[in-house]
């Protein structure tokens, strides 16, 4: 026993560890998440997925990676981290059904749109971005679901489950305006629907060679733009850690060029990066993610200053 107040803990071993795990390996703390401007949500689930699952390791490895990220976006000249990226504890994995974990999303999302956070899901499979993507809708008028894919995942039902990521924008089609980028494998029925629903839909083999393709799109979007990234979006010689690789994707610059002008020209009120499936001893891709994460930070924060 000692009389003398012994110094906090905390403050003593603090120096001697490594940086958190979080985004940027930035220093957690309730103070840091309630002035954050931007919140990452990690949410390690795969429950659906049925070819190649491992997606539930993505939010982990963009995490990782983002801690090896230099603070300095060189083409913005900002530091995002300056403007408060918080990041929160892995979303609980609930087990109960699809439908109960998309809803939990629903409930982090809601949370977080109406203390005025800008949200970003890291999946995880893209089943979860139907949670955020509820939440986003419920939160602002005129709004559009900004979606990059290699598929439009439109079925109604994909092996007796209307649940599954080959549904997710079927679940909105009826509640939010969609735009979809990059698409290039898909069913005759859902081209059908695309058609039927006037889906402003920018295929992979249209839009490949086409220098106008961010102003096209920024065309298409309302005031409010939520936007989702499904990974394989990216062609796979750049972005192979994902379940179904399509050959024929968009580019690094390409895909920040459509981003940068829907930040510039639209409020872009929260996004998802989702689908990363890490394959081991293969860097490149987590990193890849990271960036993209770190790249749109970037843009919309220039664009809201
Ligand atoms: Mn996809």
């Amino acid at each position: 026993m000692t009389d003398t107040p012994s110094r906090p803990l905390r403050t003593g071993i603090q120096e001697h560890l490594g940086p958190s795990l979080s985004f940027l390996g930035l220093p957690r703390s309730p103070e840091a998440l309630e002035n954050a401007e931007a919140v990452i949500v990690p949410a390690p689930y795969d429950g659906t997925t049925t070819y190649k699952s491992g997606t539930r390791e993505g939010p982990r490895a963009i995490i990782l990676a983002s801690r090896e990220l230099e603070f300095y976006d060189e083409e913005t000249e900002t530091e995002p981290y300056r403007r408060g990226i918080a990041t929160l504890d892995e979303v609980a994995v609930t087990v109960a059904s699809p439908r109960h974990m998309v809803e939990r999303i629903r409930t982090v999302g809601r949370m977080l749109f109406e203390a005025g956070k800008l949200p970003v899901l890291l999946g995880g499979e893209h089943l979860l971005s139907l949670g955020m993507i509820q939440a986003a809708a419920e939160s602002f008028d005129s709004l559009t679901v900004l979606h990059f894919d290699a598929h439009p995942d439109l079925r109604p039902e994909y092996q007796e489950s209307s649940f599954s990521n080959a549904c997710v924008m079927h679940h909105i089609l009826d509640h939010v305006p969609l735009v979809q980028v990059g698409i290039r494998s898909l069913t005759r029925e859902e081209h059908q629907r695309i058609r039927e629903r006037s889906i402003p839909a920018f295929f992979a083999h249209e839009i490949h060679d086409r220098e106008d393709l961010p102003q096209r799109v920024v065309e298409t979007l309302s005031p409010h733009v939520y936007v989702t990234i499904d990974l394989d979006v990216l062609d796979p010689s750049i972005m192979p850690a994902v379940g179904t690789p399509e050959p024929g994707g968009l580019g690094w610059y390409q895909l920040l060029r459509v981003l940068r002008a829907v930040s510039r020209k639209r409020r872009i009120v929260g996004f998802d990066v989702v689908e990363l499936c890490p394959v081991p001893g293969m860097p490149a891709p987590d990193f890849l993610a990271a960036r993209l994460v770190h790249k749109l930070l970037a843009y919309i924060f220039l664009d809201r200053s």
